[in-house]
């Protein structure tokens, strides 16, 4: 199109058609800008907006950031930094923080809040993730004022306004995902975010990072804050893990370095500790972001730990003439690292920084590295001769397993093939093929009597499985149920190169899938599992070939007939059904009955309602109140709340817009309005307050009510389906009666109808949490959780190493505690155990 067509129609203002179009090329181009549409990139919105308020606590401006999941599947990050500048630009002539997240290329003034180290994207960030929410706001507390701007799918809805006193600065955003764009998922993890939250605590010490999920309904605020950072960090990942040496060797070095042409500053700071496990595990970060891949700061140090551990051998005697050398292989037999690099301008090998490249970083993490650990030695001895000693075990063990590998693999290959147990399939192509490891001989029987043969392969295990964590590798390799699996799986194991080692390319189903029961044992066989996996095959966990099989999680019996559920979700939606099979709604206002399926989507619109009401009362608010409030001109509801307290007694108002709040301030300057205010009602004044200050201040905290765009929407589909906003609250007349054979009920408000249908539908039926894969015949367990058209497989992510690492350590290690209470809290949870 040229610019005459677009001319056309006149008012051309290049200046905004260009923002505009700015923002749409991200709508446009999501991968370009957010690296895709799927789960992950979802998550990487919520760490866009997070690396803006740590770059503040990284430029010493921030100390506190608050993140919190809402029940309309929002979410905010609130930090204490300077706020962005809310000034008008010189010379486009808008607020600072609306050139900050609605134009692509602001460079300059606004570009960069003149950080030095940086793990964000160089503020593309913030106004991405504006581009792809369904809304997004900002609350800016900047020169003793606090401003409120708001914007949809990118675009500006609400000017920024002053909405009330700031009493100190920060930043408040928050943002729900558009599922237009978000086409698979626009559901937040949990976990995910929790672990990304904890991780970035650990990197910043003296950075508290609260956490909080209000779609839980009894969830408290989760704090991470770490005084010692990285230090307490591999405390953590040795958690439950005996240590070689107390004390951890701690490592920092800061420089100014040439790198092409010009100056880089770099700041290191590392932390090591040996375990007496067999396994490594080293972490590496650039400006706190992970780079799983390593890169050269991984290099660098590698090649120092060989160096040091060698040459300190040698010096001090430690080695004997008969002994094998050690590599580098050996020294990094149960250790414990992480490494943080701080860099004025990281390269990486890829956009999403998997690995560093920077070359300088090699030499100077390595020189550190040396440096510290021959320091550390020379003052520890005992410490150096145990870990020498266990580097030499190592070196020794390497060879055994070396041999056991080898028997393995001639067993594999040419030891009669595959083994007895294994019920394969006949369709030979592992892109078509999955194989089933089912616990127990008698779920395996049935799975081998109810799978499709033609593509899916069922291998049984029987008893218990070898530890393989508190096992070397040769012993584990003796092992038969670990030598079936191997030979079944057709892969190989271990790295490196060469006979025997790992080859992607035998793998001989694109789907390996675990099958356990859902109780204690069952989820100690999986976990034992996937250890084994996670140890001698990641990359098929890396990949994305490695499954968990979802049996249904209830069993429900009525009138002898049985049926198996899902999750919680689907038995409510069972219960819907039940319970309008049984009843007719008529609608007292015109004498007509609802038709069953319009009654259904009406009770699908009131369960999700639920979830928003318990959003608004959590904050103090009252859900009747908040909807009487909505303003008829506009049909908008409440979006901010004020909270005012006055002794015991709680008094809430209701603001449809902004400029409603600000002239509330105004005419009421006695009224101390706390901004971010903790959630819990932890406003300092409640009893016990000196009356004569009393008489004169009064508190309250102001809530944002994120909820009411969702809930707009939701009251809108009801209204359209018959049912308006006024009916929602108790009448004093009828509106409907359920109709239950001879009964006839009033049902005085639209609210009651799903409470009412819920309970109708729970009669005569027995809900039993489900457990045994052997409670199922052949049959249901093929149709529950085999059969590719209905079935929930899980897939195994690695997005967490630590996570990952912790919880095969609490299952795995020597300390039973941990142990028992893992197991106690997650038995019955099995859709929880992320990894
Ligand atoms: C631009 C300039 C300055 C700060 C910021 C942006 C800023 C952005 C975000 C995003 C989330 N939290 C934030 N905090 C600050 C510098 C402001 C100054 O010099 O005062």
């Amino acid at each position: 199109m040229s610019d005459a067509t677009n001319a056309i129609g006149g008012n051309y203002d290049s200046s905004k058609l260009g923002k505009l179009e700015g923002l749409e090329a991200v709508r446009k181009k999501p991968g370009m800008y957010i690296g895709g549409t799927d789960e992950r990139a979802l998550h990487h919105c919520v760490s866009e907006v997070l690396d803006n308020s740590v770059d503040e606590h990284l430029a010493g401006h921030c100390d506190h950031i608050d993140v919190t999941i809402h029940v309309d599947g929002s979410i905010s990050v609130r930090d204490n930094g300077r706020g962005i500048p809310v000034d008008i630009h010189p010379q486009y002539k808008i607020p600072g923080v609306e050139m900050v997240l609605t134009t692509l290329h602001s460079g300059g003034k606004y570009g960069q809040g003149g950080y030095k180290f940086s793990g964000g994207t160089h503020g593309v960030g913030a106004k991405c993730v504006n581009a792809v929410s369904e809304w997004f706001e900002v609350e800016v507390s900047r020169d003793g004022k606090v401003h409120h701007m708001a914007f949809e799918r990118g675009k500006t809805t609400s000017k920024l306004e002053v909405i009330g006193k700031a009493k100190g600065t920060g930043t408040l955003i928050s943002f729900k995902p558009d599922p237009e764009i978000f086409r698979e998922t626009t559901d937040f993890k949990s976990d995910r975010i929790g672990q990304r939250l904890r991780e970035l605590a650990f990197l910043n010490s003296g950075l508290t990072i609260q956490f909080l999920d209000e779609r839980q309904p009894e969830a408290k605020p989760e704090v991470y804050f770490y005084k010692d950072g990285i230090e307490e960090f591999v405390k953590q990942l040795n958690k439950g893990k005996a240590t070689l040496h107390p004390k951890a060797i701690i490592f920092r070095r800061q420089n100014e370095v040439a790198s092409d042409d010009k100056k880089v500053e770099i700041e290191i700071e590392a932390v090591v500790q040996y375990n007496d496990s067999f396994t490594e595990q080293v972490l590496c970060y650039t400006n706190t972001v992970h780079n799983p891949d390593g890169g050269t700061h991984l290099s660098g140090f590698r090649s120092a730990l060989t160096r040091a551990i060698n040459q300190y051998a040698k010096a001090n005697s430690l080695l004997k003439d008969k002994d094998p050398q050690i590599t580098g292989d050996d020294v990094r037999e149960g250790l414990t690292a992480v490494i943080s690099v701080k860099h004025t301008d990281p390269k990486f090998e890829s956009q999403t920084k998997v690995k560093l490249i920077s070359p300088e970083v090699d030499s100077m993490v390595g020189s550190a590295a040396y440096e510290g650990l021959m320091n550390h030695f020379d003052d520890n001895p005992n410490v150096a001769k145990r870990i020498v000693d266990k580097s030499l075990n190592a070196a020794r063990a390497r060879e055994a397993a070396r041999k056991a590998r080898e028997a393995v693999r001639k067993t594999a290959l040419t030891g009669g093939g595959l083994p007895g147990k294994l019920a394969d399939c006949s369709d030979r192509d592992p892109q078509n093929t999955e194989l089933y490891i089912v616990e127990g001989d008698s779920a395996g029987g049935s799975a081998k009597q109810g799978r499709d043969r033609k593509f899916q392969a069922i291998l049984p295990l029987r008893g218990k499985l070898i530890n393989v964590e508190k096992a070397r590798l040769d012993k584990v390799l003796q092992n038969n149920e670990i030598r079936t699996m191997i030979t079944a799986v057709g892969t190989g194991i271990g790295d490196g190169e060469g006979e025997g080692a790992f080859n992607l390319e035998k793998l001989r189903y694109h789907k390996i899938i675990i099958m356990t029961d859902a109780d204690v044992d069952g989820s100690h066989i999986r976990t034992l599992l996937l250890t084994f996996f996670y140890r001698q095959m990641p990359r098929l966990i890396r990949e994305g070939y490695m499954y968990i099989a979802q049996p249904p999680l209830y069993q429900i019996a009525r009138k002898k007939r049985i049926e198996y559920v899902d999750d919680d979700a689907a038995l409510n939606r069972i219960l819907i059904q039940l319970g309008t099979e049984e009843v007719r709604l008529r609608n007292i206002a015109d004498g007509r009955e609802l038709p069953p399926k319009q009654l259904v989507e009406i009770l699908d619109l009131l369960q999700s309602l639920e979830k928003l009401a318990a959003g608004v009362r959590r904050k103090g608010g009252d859900f009747e109140e908040f909807i009487r409030k909505m303003d008829p001109a506009t049909g908008e509801f409440p979006h901010h709340m004020v909270v005012i307290r006055e002794g015991n007694r709680e008094t809430v108002e209701y603001f449809v817009t902004d400029e409603q709040l600000a002239r509330f301030g105004s005419a009421n300057p006695g009224l101390v309005l706390l901004f971010g205010a903790p959630a819990d009602p932890a406003v300092p004044v409640v009893e016990g307050e000196k009356p004569k200050k009393e008489a004169t201040t009064r508190r309250a905290r102001h809530e944002a009510i994120y909820e009411s765009h969702a809930i707009r929407d939701l009251l809108g589909r009801m209204a359209k389906k018959g049912l308006p906003v006024e009916h929602y609250a108790a009448q004093d007349q009828p509106l409907f009666e359920l109709i239950e054979g001879e009964v006839v009920r009033p049902i005085f408000s639209i609210a009651d109808i799903l409470g009412a249908i819920m309970g109708i539908g729970k009669r005569g039926i027995e809900i039993k949490r489900f457990k045994g894969l052997g409670e199922m015949n052949p049959k249901e367990l093929f149709e529950t959780t085999m059969n590719p058209a209905k079935r929930k497989l899980l897939r195994i992510e690695l997005t967490d190493a630590v996570k990952a690492e912790e919880m095969f350590t609490r299952l795995m290690g020597d300390e039973v505690e941990p142990r028992r209470q893992f197991i106690e809290d997650n038995a019955l949870n099995v859709r929880h155990l992320d990894v």
